[in-house]
């Protein structure tokens, strides 16, 4: 079998359990095949020159990481600039939140040089190459300059927004022109690769020249939709361990006379938190049996925190579950316990699964992995029911979720309220389904799917 060679913005050591089920699904292929994992090392060299990094290859058992360090003015434009400045926003549809500079996108360009400098040396003609996410979209045509002609594929994590949208970007074309240098092109759902189809065809007239198969600056690509999973058997084990059992204990022995609702979110403007914390005061002022009775438990972990829109919405949200409190809080309940911190990832199935309710309500999200985390760590006797946002691309396949729009404050409250009140027999019956489906198509399923995938599809150039 062919080395893998797996690409993404941040390394992760995959021996690690806090690694989580991305790490350890591609972390298995890799020592399958005795493979490569190369990434930004976390380190930014302050007075490093830009376009130039160290680059540090040790070995973990069988597999090889290449950690690279980056300059700080390469970070800025790259990461922070580029990256988190512009391409989340706008594949978000948040294009009121984007900055456009010049200097971002040169550094952008740079640090996909860079890699492609460094990671070719590296590379052995029959290897995969599989690269992440929206950090890296140019590498492989940086990689094809040089002479690579290894088969490339790449995964989009977020979601790709429609043409509208995506050509308000400067320079869209020569972004998504880059997506032609890959055999094969992955999304998280069909919507975004419709996006795709539709972009291609009007943009680049692209024609479709087989299933899945696109046809433009002199080469064919193939693409399709691969809903990636999470590892259920690994979380399960989680579950039953200690740190899990004890956290549930002590969870449910604090909130015994309560019901407890909750959320786990990067602090992200995505994610759609206000929109959330609001529909549960409309809960607790439509439905006011819930006062004293329901607490909605919100973990935020830090995220982004040196770029400006995450500073303006952790101070929304701390504003909003302030008065939220205030107004309805009593000296022996409090509606909101908001928590801007990392919690434990071993302590997570516990919390989950001392829930009734999970409130997954992004206003746009690739798939959202918590959504199904929550599934995976229920009682199966006793589960607790998910709300999901129509707007997540788990939604396209967990329809057995209590789906809601997150910018109707007024419905999501009610669809609340009915999830506190489903019988024990429907949440049964719905949980059962959503579990059938996510250990069908897990993390494992979405990596040999992937990889199945790439290794038969070979983007010809096109004749003449
Ligand atoms: C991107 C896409 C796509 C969260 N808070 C804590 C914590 N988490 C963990 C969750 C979950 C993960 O982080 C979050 O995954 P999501 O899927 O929700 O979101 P993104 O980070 O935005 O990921 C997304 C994903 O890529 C995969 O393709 O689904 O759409 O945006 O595992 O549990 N973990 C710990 N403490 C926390 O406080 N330990």
């Amino acid at each position: 079998m062919s080395r893998l060679v797996v690409v993404s913005n941040r390394l992760a050591d995959p021996r690690k359990p806090a690694a989580g089920g991305l790490a350890v699904a591609l972390g298995e292929t890799l020592k399958k095949t005795g493979g490569l994992w190369f990434g930004w090392s976390g380190k930014v060299v302050e007075d490093g020159t830009p376009g130039e990094g160290e680059l540090r290859v040790n070995q973990a058992g069988s597999v090889t990481l290449a950690e690279l360090d980056l300059s700080q003015e390469d970070h800025d434009a790259y990461y922070r600039g580029y990256a988190n400045g512009v391409l989340w926003p706008v594949f978000h549809y948040r294009l009121d939140l984007a900055h456009f500079e010049a200097g971002h996108l040169g550094g952008y360009r740079r640090v996909n040089q860079l890699f492609a400098r460094k990671l070719f040396p590296l590379l052995k003609r029959d290897d995969i190459v599989w690269i992440h996410d929206y950090h890296l979209i140019p590498l492989a045509a940086e990689l094809r300059a040089m002479g690579c002609e290894a088969r490339i594929g790449f995964f989009l994590h977020i979601p790709l927004p429609p043409p509208p949208i995506l050509t308000a970007i400067p320079s869209h074309e020569w972004l998504m022109r880059a997506l032609f240098a890959y055999d094969l092109v992955g999304f998280q759902n069909h919507a975004d690769l419709q996006h795709f189809a539709q972009y291609v065809q009007a943009e680049a007239t692209a024609e479709p020249v087989g299933p899945n198969q696109f046809r433009a600056f002199n080469r064919t690509v193939h693409a399709n939709a691969f809903p990636i999973g999470i590892d259920v058997a690994e979380f399960q084990r989680l579950g039953q361990a200690k740190e899990a059992r004890d956290t549930y204990e002590s969870t449910k022995a604090e909130y015994s006379r309560r019901r407890l609702l909750i959320g786990v979110d990067r602090l992200d403007y995505s994610k759609g938190l206000p929109q959330r914390i609001r529909a549960f005061r409309e809960l607790l002022r439509l439905y006011p049996e819930n006062r004293h009775s329901a607490t909605l438990l919100q973990i935020a972990s830090p995220s982004r925190e040196d770029v400006e829109a995450y500073g303006d919405i952790q101070r929304e949200l701390e504003s909003l579950c302030g008065s939220i409190n205030g107004d309805f809080g009593d000296f022996d309940w409090m509606p909101i316990r908001y928590i801007h911190r990392t919690v434990a990832r071993r302590r997570l199935p516990g919390l989950y699964r001392a829930c009734a309710v999970a409130l997954v309500t992004p206003l746009r999200d690739g798939m959202n992995l918590v959504a199904k985390e929550f599934v995976a760590a229920q009682d199966e006797d006793d589960p607790g029911v998910l709300v999901l946002s129509r707007f997540a691309g788990a939604a396209e396949q967990m329809k057995q979720a209590l789906i809601i729009n997150p910018y109707d404050t007024h419905g999501a409250a009610q669809m609340i309220q009915q999830a506190l009140q489903m019988s024990q027999s429907e949440r049964r019956e719905r949980h059962a389904a959503l579990m059938e489906n996510i250990r069908q198509f897990d993390v494992h399923w979405w990596c040999r799917e992937f990889l199945d995938t790439l290794r038969s599809s070979r983007a010809a150039p096109v004749e003449g």
